[in-house]
């Protein structure tokens, strides 16, 4: 069985235990309540959720910069990269910003009634220039205090410094490169504990919170949900029109089995050969394009990821009855920017680096511990989100750089694996 399908199967089997002991009342007694569900299952939730917390500072230090470093490839410096880099980060920036209008504006999370033994105190609303000040700061308080802003500004500076130092900047860069791989390989050995998370977790937000979990949960996975297909479907092709005047039904049909791909896996990263031969054998990119504008998509371009942030982030402010400021809401996005660009082509890479958007604007990272449960079902959504960005991106840029074959995307048969 797929880690996702235990997940899936986990999460089912916690839900229902948890509603059992709702709807029996088993959760009111005083054994059941202290050492079950207050006990067992919310320390083996939390000890999952610590681990990941774990791994953000080191994740966000190493990915942010080997993603930095990409950056010297000659053809990121000309104008194909500097094009990419710009259309990427338009994406993320209107997915962010409509999840972020759209979950305030529903309210998503509000009335949750979490319960919580957590003395959560919000960390006061830092002003913005305190905020700007912030991000300048010794590298190892940072990395203690979980200033991610800080740690994130110290990578970008050392991997642009990396990339102008020479023989010594390149053994610097070779090295990173290695620990990003050790540091994925880590969240993937974690990740394997999440199915027993997922059941403790569950079955601890159903017996406290009964039914009522249902519409607490329903409301945010659809409204994930609603703005993943929305980004894809509508978004995604007035960028296409508007910038490459191609077909987006064309686009999206020719998508299919690269969405399918990326949904099947959770990963942009395991998606990557199968985006290239769609865009280069299906759309007609020229393969000297594709082949940069796609990886470095599935490196730093996230924009499902992104949109699963921006709504969690109001999710689990409303759930705990914090009203985010407008200088926290402007932190978020520019802590979920990073995070998602720092966030690796990985299955629930987001979720790990949503706790570093929740710890930047003082928001209890056991928030997580609620969505974490549903969370596998939206990344295998929000990754086919992502890739589809990278592809819809990489379609504009060739296009504008004459590095395209129009009769191979109108040809309906191109590129067709004959059975
Ligand atoms: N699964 C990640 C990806 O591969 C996205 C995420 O975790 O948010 O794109």
């Amino acid at each position: 069985m797929t880690l996702t399908k235990k997940i899936i199967v986990f999460m089912v089997v916690g839900a229902l235990l948890g509603l059992a002991l709702n709807l029996t009342g088993l959760n009111n007694h005083e054994l059941v309540d202290q050492y079950v569900v207050n006990g067992l299952f919310y320390v083996i939730g939390q000890l999952f959720i610590l681990s990941l917390k774990m791994m953000v500072v080191p994740l966000v230090f190493v990915s942010l910069f080997c993603g930095t470093t990409a950056l010297r490839d000659p053809a990121m410096l000309g104008s194909i990269g500097g094009r990419t880099l710009a259309f990427y980060l338009m994406t993320t920036a209107i997915a962010l910003g409509i999840a972020i209008s759209f979950a305030l504006l529903i309210g998503v999370g509000l009335g949750a009634e979490i319960p919580t033994d957590i003395n959560y105190v919000p960390k006061e609303s830092k002003s913005f220039v305190a905020v700007i000040l912030s991000i300048i700061d010794n590298p190892v308080k940072a990395m203690a205090e979980g200033n991610l802003l800080a740690v994130i500004m110290f990578s970008i500076l050392l991997g642009l410094s990396a990339t102008m130092a020479g023989k010594a900047g390149e053994q610097v860069i070779d090295f990173f490169k290695s620990f990003n791989e050790v540091i994925m390989k880590l969240v993937m050995l974690i990740m394997h504990f999440a199915p027993y998370a997922v059941f403790a977790i569950l079955a601890k937000v159903f017996a406290e919170l009964g039914v009522d979990a249902i519409k607490t949960l329903s409301g945010y996975f659809f409204t994930v949900l609603g703005l993943l297909i929305f980004h894809a479907l509508v978004v995604y092709p007035l960028l296409l029109k508007l910038f490459s005047g191609l077909s987006p039904l064309t686009f999206l049909k020719k998508m299919e089995s690269a969405v399918t791909f990326a949904f099947g896996t959770s990963s942009s990263n395991a998606t990557i050969p199968v985006t290239l031969r769609t865009v280069t054998e299906r759309l007609g990119v020229n393969k000297s394009v594709a082949s940069f504008t796609i990886p470095f998509g599935a490196t730093i371009n996230m924009d499902g990821t992104a949109i699963m942030q921006g709504v969690a982030t109001v999710f689990i402010a409303n759930a705990y009855g914090v009203d985010l400021t407008t200088t926290q809401l402007m932190m978020v996005v520019l802590m979920a920017t990073m995070a998602s660009i720092g966030s690796a082509g990985v299955p629930s890479a987001g979720l790990v680096m949503l706790q570093g958007v929740l710890l930047q604007v003082g928001l209890p990272i056991e928030g997580i511990g609620i969505i974490l449960g549903i969370d596998r079902l939206l990344d295998m959504t929000r990754t086919a989100v992502n890739i589809t960005g990278d592809a819809a991106v990489t379609c504009i840029v060739a296009k504008s750089q004459g590095q395209f074959d129009q009769a191979i995307f109108d040809d309906p048969q191109a590129g067709v694996i004959k059975e």
